[in-house]
């Protein structure tokens, strides 16, 4: 009690009891999210993600903490969004692609050979990113930031000449988008989500998959995969996003905090991307996978493929895919 008598309140002769009291009711309230992602714990994305948890609790002096739960323990990927949305979680980070069946602008992340590098993807968020923000408030949601992939390159247990190579084999798909190309190569679509990939692969499920170099490394697939090659054929992004009602709930200053360790997350965690795109494909052939470039012929089918799919997205998306690829082929 000593500290609070030398308040005023005591100086006008008032109790001790009551000036703590009145200083108490004064400090805002102490507010805990969860936040909820399906990656790894050791994956970039996610200790960019505890980075920003740290930084939100020092910079809002503890009135914020932010518990981070990995590897789909607080819920599936998937069912993030949903998690959130109802108050489950308070916070949840997706890959964007998985929720196209709601907001297909989402999707074009993963169109493929539109983005062909870490600028261009820059660029692609910058003008996607005001469609997402009015999708995402729309569901009493609010996007924080969003975070790339490396590029996706090609996998595959034995060397890949030409698009006839996938007939009837089996590609492991992620999102509604790799489900297409699988289809559009005559492969069979194996879905698995990323942190059982090892797995099924172990289990001898797949012949091929696109994903990051990283998303090799960390699932170890050199046991069965012989091949990869770098076809970059699109830069997912994850993004970061909070319960509208929870941010609300927070004071000014803390709502500013979250907004600023955001914006730092954002920077950080593209840089970081871009460190580990080169390292993973060190990684890969340091563990004996060939890395290659795609065939001619391959790369051909590949592009024709990807003009393809595009043409299907954008009839399919309709005007929000002009208000983004219109500006994003013109303003260079
Ligand atoms: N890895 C994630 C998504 C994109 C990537 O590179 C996955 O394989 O599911």
């Amino acid at each position: 009690m000593k500290t609070f008598c030398k308040t005023a309140l005591c100086a006008v002769g008032m109790g001790c009891a009551f000036a703590a009291l009145a200083q108490a009711s004064a400090a805002p309230a102490q507010a805990q999210w969860k936040l909820a992602t399906g990656y790894r714990a050791e994956s970039f994305h996610t200790r960019n993600l505890v980075q920003f948890a740290q930084e939100v609790e020092a910079a809002s002096s503890g009135v914020l903490r932010i518990e981070v739960f990995a590897n789909n323990t607080l819920a599936k990927l998937a069912d993030i969004p949903a998690a959130v949305q109802s108050g489950k979680a308070q916070a949840g980070e997706t890959i964007m692609t998985s929720l196209v069946a709601d907001m297909p602008i989402a999707g074009a992340d993963a169109v493929p050979f539109v983005v062909h590098s870490y600028a261009d993807a820059r660029r692609m968020w910058s003008l996607q990113r005001p469609l997402i923000e009015g999708h995402f408030a729309r569901k009493g949601l609010i996007a924080l930031y969003a975070v790339p992939w490396p590029p996706q390159g090609l996998f595959s247990i034995a060397p890949v000449k030409s698009a006839a190579d996938f007939k009837g084999t089996r590609m492991r798909t992620y999102n509604p988008g790799t489900v297409r190309i699988a289809e559009l190569l005559g492969a069979t679509p194996v879905d698995v989500p990323m942190v059982e990939v090892n797995k099924a692969l172990g289990a001898g499920q797949l012949d091929s998959m696109i994903a990051s170099a990283l998303t090799g490394v960390e699932n170890q697939v050199w046991g069965q995969i012989r091949q990869y090659y770098g076809i970059d054929a699109w830069f997912p992004k994850n993004i970061v996003f909070v319960n509208q009602q929870a941010f609300d709930a927070l004071p000014t200053a803390t709502r500013q905090a979250v907004i600023k360790a955001a914006a730092e997350a954002e920077t950080r965690g593209w840089a970081m991307s871009e460190a580990v795109a080169q390292e993973s494909v060190a990684e890969l052939q340091r563990k004996g996978i060939k890395v290659d470039r795609p065939t001619a012929e391959l790369n051909a089918e590949l592009k024709r493929l990807g003009e393809r799919f595009s043409r299907e997205w954008l009839r399919s998306v309709g005007g929000e895919a002009n208000q983004l690829f219109i500006p994003y082929y013109t303003q260079r």
